[in-house]
Formats: structure tokens, sequence, C-alpha cells
């Protein structure tokens, strides 16, 4: 095991049996004119931490540990997109409606696509989901467990909502988690330190948090031998 530093404690990281779970780091949800936007949020926020997912990409990648990214969106006959979140609010484009990416929150459209930046490469997971949590209506969970993965490190967004969602999920299935400070992030500052507050609380409630370089410094020594 590998000690990181972490809060609320030390988390021990199983260098046989952790991936990296990047959350919805799609045009859609980071570029103007996508869903996010759309839903009157100011998407620069977002952008900012897009440098330390690729860095927390890159060092997964020379370990040769295994990645997930996922995306949110719907089949183009919206059959798997519930009215109830089709029609919530009062948005000026709803989910299936033609923006300038494409349909919002559309499969193949071209808002659908993870950012070039972060761009999975081959033999990388890329999950489709049609809900906040990864593991709903996926199969994630049973080929997480085929592969004998224990412990997940998150990052992505949005914090309190698609990322804090699979990680409490996650966290019920019995995977160890682990959320990368600087490498999520929320359109409200207020809704990402909260969330950090209540997985920490409580022991740990849900999981653990830590900054980049925490988890760089742990894993340095692994590198070396990779
Ligand atoms: C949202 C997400 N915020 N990926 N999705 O609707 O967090």
């Amino acid at each position: 095991m590998i000690d990181v530093q972490a809060n609320p404690y030390t988390y021990n990281l199983d260098p046989e049996a952790t991936a990296l779970v990047v959350i919805d780091m799609q045009r859609d949800f980071i570029e103007p004119g996508g869903f996010g936007a759309a839903l009157g949020n100011d998407v620069a926020r977002l952008a900012a931490i897009v440098p330390t997912v690729a860095r927390l990409l890159d060092l997964f990648r020379r370990l040769g540990w295994p990645i997930v990214h996922t995306r949110e969106a719907h089949l183009p006959d919206l059959s798997d997109c519930p009215p109830s979140k089709r029609l919530r609010g009062d948005p000026p484009l709803r989910i299936g409606d033609v923006g300038p990416m494409g349909r919002l929150l559309v499969r193949g459209e071209p808002g659908h696509q993870i950012l070039p930046e972060l761009a999975p490469k081959p033999g990388e997971l890329v999950v489709d989901k049609p809900g906040k949590g990864m593991f709903w209506a996926t199969g994630l969970h049973e080929t997480l467990e085929a592969r004998g993965l224990t412990h997940l490190v998150f990052a992505g967004v949005t914090t309190e909502v698609c990322v804090q969602t699979s990680m409490r999920e996650a966290n019920d299935r019995g995977y160890a988690c682990l959320l990368i400070e600087d490498a999520t992030e929320s359109y409200f500052p207020a809704f990402k330190a909260a969330t950090l507050a209540m997985i920490q609380a409580q022991g740990g409630i849900v999981g653990w948090t830590t900054p980049f370089a925490s988890l760089h410094a742990a894993l340095a020594k692994e590198e070396g031998r990779g």
C-alpha cells in the first residue's frame, strides 16, 4: 500500500487495484454554448482545472494504471432521458435542443465530446451515462469488479453534482475513494467547498480528498519503477 497525505487522514492506495475516474470533462459543460452555459453558468470556472486534470492523466498513463472517462449524455431519441430531467427549470435551450455545439447533452454531438486536451487514449474506458452517477444504467461496477479494482481516484466536473454522486455511489459499493481537490470544479465555489467538507466530515464518511501535489509526491517512487 502507498500512503497518500489526505483529508481527513492518510489514504492507503493499493497500487495493484487503483483506477483514475475522470468525470464528464465534456465540451457541453466546459465550453461556451453547451448545456452548462444554457443553464446560465459561468463555464470559465471549470476550464481552470484542465491543466491539473491533464497532469493527473499523464501520471496514471506513465504508471500504466487504468483510466475511466465518463460522459453524461442521452440517446438521440431521448428514450433514456426522463421528462422530469428534460423539463426542469426554464432554460433557453433544453436537453436535445440544437445549440452551437449540436444537440445539448446528446450522444455523438460535438458537445458530447471530451475536451481534446483530455481525450481518452486507446485502452482507456469511456463510459456513457444517462444520469449524474456513473453506475446508473452503465454496468461500470461489474467492469471494475472484473478487473479487481477497489480504489478510485476522482477528478472532473461538477464537484457537487456528477462527481459527488458518483463518489457516493462508489463508496456504497465498497470502493475506497480519493477526490483530487484541484482537479475538480463547480460553477459555484461555495458548493465545491461544501462538498469537500462533506466528504471529509465524520471521519471521511464518503472518502478522502487531497491536492494533486500530495498524490504526485506519494506516487513519485512508483513512477521511478515504471
Ligand atoms: C451536471 C455534471 N452538473 N456532470 N452534470 O449537470 O455534473
